[in-house]
Formats: C-alpha cells, structure tokens, sequence
C-alpha cells in the first residue's frame, strides 16, 4: 500500500520533547513558541533565541525516537511504499529507522548566515552540544564571509517553505491511498492544508492525536489516542 505519515510535534512528545503548545520554560517562559520563531525576535535579541535552537538540539541530541518513529519505519520494512512529511525540526524519524523524510520546516542540527546565507563545517549549531544546560543566552557566531549572525536552518514564521521539500510533500500527499496524520493541532499553514489535498484525491485519512485538531474533521477515522499506541494498532492492521 501506498502509505503518507504526516507528522507534528504530538509525535515526538513521548520522547520528552516539549510540543509548540507547551508552555516554555525558564528564560523563555515569557515568549509564546511562534513569537520567538521569528527573524524579527533573533534580529532583537539574536542571543536569546540562538539560545533558544541551541538548548532545543541539545534536548533532541538527549532523546531517543519513540516507538512510533519506529513503527513507522516498520511500515517499509514490510513492504509498503511510504512517505513521511514533518512539521518537526528534530532528527528523531531518520533516528526511528526512516529514510527520506521530507522536514516542511527546516531542520535543527543545522545552521547557516542569516545575511549571505554561508555555512560552516563543522556546523556551529552542533559545537559543543553535550555542554548545553536550559536557560542560557548565547550569542550566535559571526560569519566569515560578511560578518552576518549564523541563523538556525529552520523556517520562522512570515518565510517561505524550501520549494522542493514543499514540492516532495504535495506529491506524496496527492498520490498516497493511505494517510496517517500524528500529532498535529493543524494550525500553522500551509502544512495544515496537505491532509484535504489527501482527501480530494481519494485517500482514506486517518487522525492520531489525544485530543480534537483543526484537521480532526477532514479524518474518516480518528484514533484518540498517543502516536505510539495508534501507530501499533495499524501495523497489527495492516500486518
Ligand atoms: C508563511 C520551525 C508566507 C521553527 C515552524 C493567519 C491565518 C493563516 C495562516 C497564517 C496567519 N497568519 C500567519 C499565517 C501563516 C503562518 C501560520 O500558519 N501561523 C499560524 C500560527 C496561524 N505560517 C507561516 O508563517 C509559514 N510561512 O506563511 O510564509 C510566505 C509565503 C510566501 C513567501 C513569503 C512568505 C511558516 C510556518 C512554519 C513556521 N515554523 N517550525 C521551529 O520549530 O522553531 S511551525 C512549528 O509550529 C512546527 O514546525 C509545527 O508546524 C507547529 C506546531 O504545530 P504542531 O506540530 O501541530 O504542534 P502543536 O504543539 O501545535 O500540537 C501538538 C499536537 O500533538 C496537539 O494536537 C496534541 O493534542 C498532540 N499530541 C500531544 N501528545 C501527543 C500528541 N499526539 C500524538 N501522540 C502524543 N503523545
Ligand atoms: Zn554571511
């Protein structure tokens, strides 16, 4: 079968990373998560924010893929064609076992100049990492090349999706039978309008979240339940 997972932060909750609608905590308690994913708020205080991406990687680096990264990556190994489109900025689907995952909204082991766009081998995103504790300003690396403040590889909020990964991600959702929405609220845009893209091409929708979400309606099933129990109950399913 021909199979798209389309996945928010809901799916990496059970590995202890905090989703968008937790509240942060520490020096970031004050700011709501789509403030502070923005050029405006790293332009006003670049050391608060590249804080902010630094103290998230080390956090990523820390957990390990839940069984639902896992499951999914099961899916292939028995044989069926998939597609994974994250919302997700962490590594932990490639971690589960999958293999090209389309990442809608950038990634977080990976920085480059906010300014002329030059990166750094090694990346200064990855520089000490293990070293991270949660609370600390730090100030981004300056650029050699035109002096600009290295940025995280993400996509803040007010920016274009990467055409290509956009691009991957309406083709595998327009050629899916089956898609598999986990841990999404739907809110943020243009990811959020993917699953009626889906639907208008006849594939089946089905939702794995705990609670209600933007795109609850457009599912013809909705499993209320975590990522990892949902995504066990298919694989028994299709098994
Ligand atoms: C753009 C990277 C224009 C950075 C992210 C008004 C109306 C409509 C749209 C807009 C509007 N005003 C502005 C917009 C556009 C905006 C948008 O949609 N805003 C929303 C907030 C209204 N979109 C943009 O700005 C996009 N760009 O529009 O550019 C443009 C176009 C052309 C040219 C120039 C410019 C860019 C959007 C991408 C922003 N970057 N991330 C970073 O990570 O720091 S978005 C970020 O937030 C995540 O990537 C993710 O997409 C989103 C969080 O949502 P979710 O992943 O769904 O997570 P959330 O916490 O919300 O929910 C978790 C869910 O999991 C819950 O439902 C919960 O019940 C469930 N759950 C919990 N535990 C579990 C679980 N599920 C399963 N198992 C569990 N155990
Ligand atoms: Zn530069």
């Amino acid at each position: 079968m021909r199979i798209a997972f389309l996945t928010g932060a809901g799916m990496s909750a059970e590995s202890g990373v905090p989703t968008f609608r937790d509240a942060l905590t520490g020096l970031w308690s004050r700011f709501d998560a789509t403030a502070l994913a923005t050029e405006a708020a790293f332009r006003s205080d670049p050391a608060l924010v590249w804080g902010w991406y630094r103290w998230r990687a080390a956090m990523v680096r820390r957990a390990q893929p839940n069984p639902a990264h896992v499951g999914i990556a099961e899916f292939a190994r028995r044989g069926h064609l998939v597609d994974v489109v994250t919302q997700n900025v962490d590594d932990l689907h490639e971690r589960g076992g999958a293999s090209g995952v389309t990442h809608l909204h950038g990634r977080l082991f990976a920085s480059r100049c906010l300014d002329c766009g030059t990166t750094r081998d090694p990346d200064p995103m990855l520089d000490g990492l293990d070293a991270i504790v949660e609370g600390v300003r730090e100030t981004p690396p300056a650029c050699d090349a035109c002096g600009g403040p290295f940025r995280p590889d993400v996509v803040w909020f007010g920016e274009a999706l990467p055409e290509d990964d956009w691009a991957r991600a309406v083709a595998a959702l327009e050629r899916c039978e089956l898609l598999v929405v986990v841990g999404t609220s739907g809110l943020v845009q243009p990811a959020a309008s993917l699953p009626q893209l889906a639907r208008e091409r006849g594939a089946r929708v089905i939702e794995i979240n705990p609670g209600d979400s933007a795109v609850s309606q457009l599912a013809h099933e909705r499993l209320r339940m975590p990522a990892s129990s949902g995504i066990r109950m298919l694989l028994e399913r299709h098994s």
